[in-house]
Parts: structure tokens; C-alpha cells; sequence
């Protein structure tokens, strides 16, 4: 009745099932007697991915026609979690799928529940990569993804006897069918050693690097299909591997040892995600893992340019790369390297091209987050970038000089290198130095980000190179993968799918905001959806939560910035005022199911501590038979992107609490306001422009505003006067914890009275389904979609290119 994004018409069920059965005997050898869920998943995965290759070939092969300016997002992180339900939906053929796979026997939603998480990421950064990657699809631009394959992607979490205990993720346990090795595209990439000066023919240095230990990087293909759209772009990860000329050398000369030693070295490298969230750690295995990626990606990239047969001029007219964290940014003197060392440019040649490549995002302003390699470290590991570095911050500071002669302090603060012992290199000045363009992720942060973070960088360079991109979300996995019956109504309501490739016309639906129909339909797909989530409850936690109660979420990295622990103070004050209450009083409370989800890094103790305190708060409150009917409290174990598919629909608020200033955007706070759950949120990160599209009505804000908290913070260390509830204190009295040291001590009172008008709000039930449906249909702008038209337009330069029918 209403049009559908169209699919490849030859694929019929026939022909799916055929693929299938293919699939089952030949490449899993299996027999019809011989086929559970998986080997059945495995097979339809198999088939999926043909369709995908034929579409991905077809797409490259039209670019490398084409040769148009592409870009190259480069990140250490892409938290894609499962393929197969979104590839079906993406390539319109689930449908299709599902009913052929039903004749042979098998159900698709069990089969897609057998595929492992590719869980590349920590959060928020990693998950951002790999929404990009889906717009870039859908909207036909010609792009790259490029990242290591880690062997363990993030820990598994467990909860035991109420602690975090990690159990590593080896997610290519049974083959990985959403992979394409490619064992002929591989570069040597070489660590250490020396450099070597001596007399060019023209008169000038040249430089040779000497190294002392070579790995080799192989390819792995991800294909990425668009939605509604032939494209399907590749996210290329790289795997390390022994370079065969050294250990032979080793093992020839009976340094048996040795040579298995730095085969296990070489192929260590790409083991594993380091499980750090906004924490930055200055192991020397992480820089490996840097420059082994960024020197691959290099390489990769120049193979590409070098058969237009164009000078290096041209470069910048083919290729913009774009930084995702300063994680990539030695990539950008490794580029620098190459031009001089290895293609025989000057020095203002090289440089003039490496600065209109590269432009580096943003994410956080936590000065704990922020990259710092020591000198030692980085002449150990890459010498030769190590002396680029120290030029570029050379002929950087010179001309700062020239601007402001004499002020050696301002020198030494935008200096490149921090004096100290050792030395260290400030990675983000060095990102902001090379770059085109900086930007943050959302108004609020790229606003300290010029404001706070780089001030004296904006002053001079000026504020053309600063500039902002609101993350977004893919409405595709958010919305029609993760809440199908919301998206089939909201389809059948709009009269075409084609909201899914333009999310403004979301608003529309608000002419339906108050209809009773509308309404009973859309709170309806909420109520299956939390009873779906109160399943999963059951069977992780062993808690029976009653499904009326309002959803309370609070499911992200556990961090101290986050505030979880403000949150729970919530939940115990709520749980004592339940015990004073009368029957009668208590019986007119509003039952509510609070629900907490995520991962602490290993060796955080205080984010751990607050997982254990919450584990034992929902001990105590959970088994209270008189107040559990009104209060229940649940920690779901092992947050990750395909609970989150389950957990986001399944909300009624959710809470974004950072204390304001620190969350750069936050991008589940979009997910969740996009599946009808409202925001508990302070005035922080992307929650502030939430909030300018639903209106105020539609979003609970508390707590105070940016400039006030160091104001507040420095009152509460020096001055007197702050005085601290009553309220508050009996609940920090009942849990006698000594971490309670946040800056905003008194913002919990503010958060105790938004719950209270949650609760109130909740009780009329025509008027929370209608702020529900306005505020959903208000995210219009919160696409990654949008993300990425701003960074083509603004950033990139670069324009779709849809292949031919
Ligand atoms: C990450 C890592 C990962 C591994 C080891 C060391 C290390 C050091 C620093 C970081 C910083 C990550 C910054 C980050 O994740 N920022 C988040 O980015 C999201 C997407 O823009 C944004 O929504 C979140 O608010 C922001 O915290």
C-alpha cells in the first residue's frame, strides 16, 4: 500500500533458498540432518554476504571509473555490533529473507539472535564510526572506512556476587561470514631503529629511516551497504602478521627463540582493544597499534591515488581524511614522512598537501582523555616522525614568534612539545597545527573546545578553522532494525518509507500527536517492547519487573562523569521514602523499574565500586516484598549494541546526568527520544539541542549551567556556605561511602525533584504518549545523515555519487 525502497527483483525465494542450501553443503559442509540455528544463521549470512559483494564490486568499480575526491574516516574504533538484520533491511530483503528461510524450517529473528556482536569500539566514539559508515553508504558518497581488526574486540562483562569480572571477547571463534580477507593486499609497516643523515644529490639532508623490527598489515573488507541504494561502501581493517623476511633470518641462524618471539610480537599488535573509555593510557603496545594502522591506511590510500598517473599536487583533490580522536593523528607526519623522504619532496611542498588532507574531530575535553606520547617513546618506536615533529613545532613556533615576539610564555603553553620530565608530545595541538579544519561534536562542546581547549589556536589561526558537526545516529539500526513495529507504523502512517532516508519528515507525524488511535497504537509498541526487555531481565538478572512500571535507563560507560553514582543516591532516597510510607500512600505511588547497563574499565576502581553498589541496592530492594510492587532495581550485565537494540525501545526516560561541560554530545540520549523515550538530562552535550527541537515541555533539563560548575566547585573546596540537604545527607549516611566527592554535591536534590515531576507526568497517560510521539518526531535532525551531509559539504568537499542503475 505505501512504497517500499526497492530490491534486487531477480532474488526470489527460490533463488534464496538454493543460495542457502549451497551455502549448508559446500562451504559448511553440513547435511539437512545436520543443520541447528547456527550452521542455519551461518548459511543465510553466506548468502547475504554474495549480495553484498556483488554490490560492493560494482560500487568500487564505478569509483575507480569515476576517480572522484573521496574521504577516508579513520578511526581506532568501529563498534558495528551484528550484521546480518541490518544488511536484510538495508538491501530491502528481509522479508524475502524471512519467508524463505521459514519454508526450510527456520525463524530469521531466531537466526539473526545467533550472530556475535563485532564489538570494535568502547562506546560512544566507536558506535559514532560505525553510524557514519551507514550514512556515508546510503547517501552514495564515495568513502572509506579504515581501522584495525582487533582479535578481541571489547571484554565480556559478568556480574559476579555483584562485581564486574571481564571475560575476553574472541568474536572470530567460528568465522566471521561479514569479513573478506584479503590475503593479496598487504604493506610492510617497521617500527625502531635509527635514522641515517647524509648529503642529497641536490645539496639538501636526506634521511634514511634504519628500522629494527617489520610486521606485515593484511587486509580485511567489511562491506557496508546503503539503504535504498546500490552503494556499499568498505570498511578496511588491518591485521598484523610476522614480516617472513625477519624471522627467517632468525630462524636460519637457529635463534629458534627468537624468531617465534617476534612472531608472536608482530601478530600481538592487533590483539586487542584497549578497553580505556574518555581515559587515555600511554602504553607503548596502544602507539604500535596507532602508527601499524595509520602506515597501512597510508600506503593503501597512495596505492589508490598513484593510478589516476596525477602529480602529488593533486592529491588534496582526491583524498580527505578525516581523524576520528586524535587516535589517527601520526598519521599525519607519517604522510609528511612519505612525501619527503620517499617521493622527494620539499619540505613546503609536503606540507602544503598534508595540510589540505587532514582534519581531525573532537571528542572529548576531559584533560584525562587527552593524548600525550613521551619523547622517549615515540624516538623509540617511529625516530624519524619523532624529528618531524619537532620541526613542525619548529616552524610553528617561529611564526607564533613573528606574531608574538618575546612572549615566551605563550610559546611554551601552544607549544607542540610540554616541557617536562620527559618530554611530551600534546597530540590534539599537533592535530589542531596540521589540520584544515577542527571540529567538536555537538554546540556546547565545540564551544569549550575553542573556547577552553584550544582558545590561543583560534586566536591564531583564526576561527575559520573551528567549526561544529552535531553527532547523529543511523535511523536505519536505530529505528527500523531496533523497533520494527515503530517503524512500520510510523511507514504506514507517513504513507512511505522514504523518512528513512530523510529524517526531518518525521515531523509530520506530529499531527497525530494527540489522535487517541495514534496514541493507543504508538504506547502500545512501547508496552511490547518493555515486555520484550522485562524477558530479557528474567533471564540475565532473575528479576520478574513488572512491565506497567515506567522505565527508568541509565545504560552507558560506567564513568564518574556520567554520574551513575548521583543516579543511584536517587534510587536509595526513593527506596527510603517507600519505607516511611503508609499503605495508603504508598498504594498511589508510581511503580517504576529502574535499570542500569554498562561496562567499567577494567582498572577503574571507583566506576567498579559503583557496579557493586548498585548490585547491592537492587539486593535490598528487590526482595522489600512491601515496596518492590513500586520499586525495583536491576543491573543488566554486558552492555553492547545488540542489548541496546533491545533496552532502547523499551524506555520510557532515560537519564544523560554529566555534569555540564563534560559530555561532548552523548549520542544514545538520540536513540532513545527517537524510540519515544523521554530525557532526564542535564544541560549538557547534544541533550541542550534535544531539547531546542522537542521544546521544553518534552525534555526534563535540571541542574546547572556550564559556567556555574567551576564557580560551584570552587565554593564547595574554599568557601562556606554550601550547605548540603538533609535529604541528601541520610542517603550518603546509609551507604557510609567515602567516594562522594562529585562538584556539584547538591545537584542530586535537583535530580530527586525531576524524578518526582517524571512521576507525576507519567499518571496522565494521554499526555505523556504525546510528549512521547512529539519529541520522536522532533529528532528529525539528529540523523548521522545530517552529520555527514555537514561534514561533505563544510569539511570534505566531496559530493554523493550514486552508481548507475
Ligand atoms: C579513548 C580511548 C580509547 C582507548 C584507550 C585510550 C583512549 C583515550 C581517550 C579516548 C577518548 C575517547 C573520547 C570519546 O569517546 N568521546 C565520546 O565521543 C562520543 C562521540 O562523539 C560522544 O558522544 C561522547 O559524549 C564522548 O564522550
Amino acid at each position: 500500500r505505501w512504497k517500499k525502497l526497492t530490491a534486487p527483483k531477480e532474488l526470489t525465494e527460490e533463488h534464496i533458498q538454493e543460495e542457502f542450501v549451497n551455502h549448508a553443503t559446500k562451504t559448511l559442509a553440513r547435511s539437512a540432518f545436520n543443520m541447528d540455528d547456527f550452521a542455519a544463521y551461518q548459511a543465510s549470512a553466506y548468502s547475504v554476504r554474495d549480495q553484498l559483494i556483488d554490490q560492493w564490486n560494482s560500487t568500487q568499480m564505478y569509483h575507480t571509473t569515476v576517480s572522484p575526491k573521496r574521504v577516508y574516516y579513520l578511526s581506532l574504533e568501529f563498534l558495528i555490533g551484528r550484521s546480518m538484520d541490518n544488511a536484510l533491511l538495508n538491501l530491502g530483503i528481509k522479508d524475502r529473507y524471512a519467508n524463505a528461510i521459514d519454508k526450510l524450517g527456520f525463524n530469521m529473528e531466531d537466526l539473526v539472535e545467533q550472530e556475535t556482536d563485532a564489538a570494535l569500539g568502547n562506546g560512544g566514539l566507536g558506535r559514532l564510526a560505525a553510524c557514519f559508515m551507514d550514512s556515508l553508504a546510503t547517501l552514495d558518497y564515495p568513502a572509506w572506512g579504515y581501522g584495525i581488526r582487533y582479535n578481541y574486540g571489547i571484554f565480556e562483562q559478568s556480574i559476579v556476587d555483584g562485581y564486574q569480572t571481564e571475560h575476553p571477547d574472541y568474536w572470530l571463534t567460528f568465522g566471521n561470514p561479514w569479513e573478506i580477507q584479503r590475503l593479496d593486499i598487504t604493506y610492510p609497516v617497521a617500527f625502531g631503529g635509527t635514522v641515517i643523515r647524509s648529503k642529497g644529490a641536490s645539496g639538501g639532508f636526506v634521511y634514511t629511516w634504519e628500522p629494527t623490527e617489520r610486521v606485515v598489515a593484511v587486509a580485511h573488507d567489511f562491506p557496508i551497504p546503503g539503504f535504498g541504494t546500490k552503494s556499499t561502501i568498505n570498511i578496511r581493517l588491518w591485521s598484523s602478521k610476522p614480516s617472513n623476511e625477519f624471522d627467517f633470518a632468525s630462524f636460519n641462524a637457529g635463534e629458534y627463540e627468537k624468531s617465534v618471539k617476534e612472531q608472536t610480537d608482530a601478530e600481538n599488535i592487533t590483539s586487542c582493544l584497549y578497553p580505556n573509555d574518555n581515559h587515555y593510557i600511554g602504553k607503548k603496545l596502544r602507539l604500535k597499534q596507532q602508527y601499524f594502522f595509520v602506515c597501512a591506511t597510508l600506503q593503501d590510500i597512495i596505492r589508490r591515488f598513484k593510478k589516476t598517473g596525477e602529480p602529488w599536487s593533486e592529491f588534496p583533490k582526491h583524498v580527505a581524511i578525516q581523524l576520528n580522536d586524535t587516535h589517527p593523528t601520526i598519521g599525519i607526519v607519517e604522510l609528511q614522512r612519505i612525501l619527503i623522504d620517499e617521493e622527494g619532496l620539499d619540505w613546503d611542498g609536503a606540507w602544503k598537501i598534508v595540510t589540505k588532507v587532514y582534519s581531525y574531530t573532537n571528542h572529548t575535553v576531559l584533560p584525562e582523555a587527552l593524548e600525550k606520547w613521551t619523547v622517549p617513546l615515540l624516538k623509540e618506536l617511529l625516530p624519524r616522525h619523532m624529528m618531524i615533529i619537532f620541526d613542525i613545532n619548529l616552524f610553528f613556533l617561529q611564526s607564533v614568534e613573528r606574531r608574538y615576539p618575546g612572549d615566551r610564555e605563550k610559546l611554551r603553553r601552544m607549544s607542540i612539545i610540554e616541557e617536562g620530565v620527559p618530554q611530551s608530545v600534546r597530540m590534539a595541538y599537533l592535530a589542531v597545527v596540521c589540520c584544515h579544519t577542527v571540529n567538536g561534536v555537538a554546540e556546547l562542546h565545540s564551544d569549550l573546545v575553542q573556547k577552553q581547549l584550544f582558545s590561543e589556536f583560534v586566536e591564531y589561526f583564526g576561527a575559520g578553522r573551528f567549526t561544529n558537526v552535531t553527532n547523529g545516529v543511523t535511523p536505519r539500526r536505530w529505528l527500523h532494525q531496533a523497533n520494527p513495529r515503530l517503524s512500520a507504523l510510523i511507514t504506514k502512517t507517513l504513507k512511505s518509507q522514504h523518512w528513512l532516508k530523510d529524517l526531518s519528515e518525521l515531523a509530520k507525524l506530529k499531527q497525530f500527536a494527540s489522535d487517541p488511535e495514534f496514541q493507543r497504537k504508538w504506547m502500545e509498541i512501547k508496552a511490547s517492547n518493555k515486555k520484550r526487555l522485562a524477558e530479557h531481565i528474567a533471564a540475565h538478572c532473575n528479576v520478574y519487573v513488572n512491565p506497567d512500571a515506567i522505565f527508568d535507563v541509565q545504560c552507558k560507560r560506567i564513568h564518574e562523569y556520567k554520574r551513575q553514582f548521583m543516579n543511584i543516591l536517587q534510587v536509595i532516597h526513593r527506596y527510603e521514602e517507600l519505607q516511611k510510607m503508609t499503605d495508603e500512600v504508598l498504594a498511589k505511588q508510581v511503580p517504576r523499574v529502574v535499570i542500569f547497563a554498562g561496562k567499567s574499565a577494567p582498572g577503574y576502581y571507583i566506576a567498579k565500586m559503583v557496579i557493586k553498589l548498585i548490585n547491592n541496592a537492587a539486593n535490598v530492594i528487590n526482595y522489600n516484598l512491601r515496596t518492590s510492587k513500586y520499586l525495583q532495581l536491576v543491573f543488566i550485565p554486558n552492555y553492547n549494541v545488540s542489548l541496546a537494540e533491545i533496552i532502547i525501545p523499551a524506555s520510557d526516560i532515560s537519564q544523560h546526568i554529566s555534569t555540564a561541560g563534560t559530555e561532548a554530545s552523548g549520542t544514545s540520549n538520540m536513540k532513545f527520544v527517537l524510540n519515544g523515550g523521554l530525557i532526564v538530562g542535564t544541560v549538557d552535550g547534544a541533550n541542550i539541542e534535544i531539547g531546542e527541537e522537542t521544546g521544553p515541555e518534552n525534555i526534563f533539563l535540571f541542574g546547572v549551567l556550564t559556567p556555574e560548575v567551576e564557580d560551584i566547585r570552587h565554593k564547595q573546596t574554599y568557601g562556606t556556605g554550601i550547605k548540603v540537604d538533609p535529604k541528601l545527607d541520610s542517603v550518603v549516611e546509609s551507604i557510609r561511602d567515602g567516594t562522594y566527592g562529585q562538584p556539584a554535591i547538591f545537584e542530586p536534590l535537583l535530580h530527586i525533584d525531576t524524578m518526582r515531576k517524571v512521576d507525576a507526568c507519567f499518571q496522565n497517560k494521554a499526555e505523556w504518549a504525546k510528549k512521547s510521539i512529539l519529541a520522536a518526531a522532533s529528532m528529525g535532525k539528529f540523523s548521522s545523515d545530517r552529520s555527514i551531509n555537514d561534514y561533505a559539504k563544510n569539511i570534505w568537499h566531496i559530493s554523493p555519487l550514486p552508481p548507475p542503475e
